[in-house]
């Protein structure tokens, strides 16, 4: 059985980084290991919330890991509670490079034109030092304008060329995949963007899209990305999978009429996760 390490807090309550990433990759059937990075009570979009930083426990498990010889197929990153995590993470990336694991980096850090509360106006050049060192960068829109320091522009994003721009951009940090989400051409279809630099091949796929936005899809999204790459599928089979299995997820999530505010019925998807792996060996 493949095994990852996945590096980000665990929000206690709120469907979003741990809490989704741990079912959804060990439903691919790959053991997943974990780094929380903080201990939230809910995650930040909530009113209110506690915050335990667990920056200094990341060196330690990082020195009793590689005394006792663990090796990962994959190493995934999401939401970094602080600055000199980063830094902490980015040495992780050394300890455990010899391998060459797969470096999947979620610069989980902001949506909507707004870095998430509680990070500094230059958090994302310090996320910069993991999408540079990644192999593959899932980044929403907000995301991908704070790394490339352009403006955030709305208005742009609903046309082709520009969205291609934006990819090549990215890619040229020094991550040569990159799929960027949130896609959306104007139309009621809403999906992500996918480039692969060395073979200069671009891709796109869209769903119908809800009028709402909802939470934690970036997660869930990123979870299933690395499950499918882990697995041996290409970038297109994990974007198209991914983008399928966040629209499933946002179907039984609109169908319960108790449905949280805070996060989508993932739990009701993952049964459909055997079938992205069937006839893998
Ligand atoms: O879903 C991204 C995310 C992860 N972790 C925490 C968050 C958020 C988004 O708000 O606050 C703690």
């Amino acid at each position: 059985m493949k095994r990852i390490v996945t590096i980000q807090d665990i929000s206690c309550i709120g469907k979003c980084s741990l809490t989704v990433a741990l079912p959804i990759i060990s439903a691919f059937e790959i053991e997943t290991a974990v780094i929380p990075t903080a201990v939230l009570s809910q995650h930040t979009a909530f009113e209110n919330f506690s915050f335990k930083d667990l920056t200094d426990e990341i060196p330690l498990i990082s020195a009793e890991w590689k005394r006792s010889g663990m090796k990962f197929d994959a190493i995934y990153t999401g939401y970094m509670g602080s600055v000199h995590q980063i830094d902490l993470v980015s040495d992780l990336f050394d300890d455990f490079g010899s391998d060459s694991p797969l470096i999947i980096v979620d610069p989980a850090m902001a949506d909507n034109g707004r870095l998430y509360t509680g990070f500094p106006d230059d958090f994302a050049d310090s996320m910069l030092n993991l999408v540079k060192r990644a192999d593959v960068i899932v980044p929403n829109l907000t995301e991908a304008a704070l790394l490339l320091h352009e403006p955030y522009s709305p208005g742009e994003y609903d046309n082709k060329d520009r969205i291609l721009k934006m990819l090549k951009k990215l890619s040229e940090l020094g991550c040569k995949k990159v799929i960027l989400t949130g896609i959306s051409f104007g139309d009621d279809k809403l999906g992500a963007a996918a480039y692969d630099a060395d073979k200069k091949d671009f891709y796109f796929y869209f769903n119908d899209r809800y009028p709402q936005n909802f939470h934690g899809t970036g997660d869930v999204f990123a979870s299933v990305v690395t499950g499918c790459l882990v697995r041996g599928l290409t970038l297109k089979e994990a974007t198209k999978n991914a983008v399928d299995f966040v629209k499933l997820c946002i179907d039984c999530t609109s169908k319960d009429p108790d449905a949280r505010w805070y996060g989508v019925n993932f739990e009701q998807a993952l049964k459909e996760i055997p079938s992205y792996i069937s006839g893998l060996s």
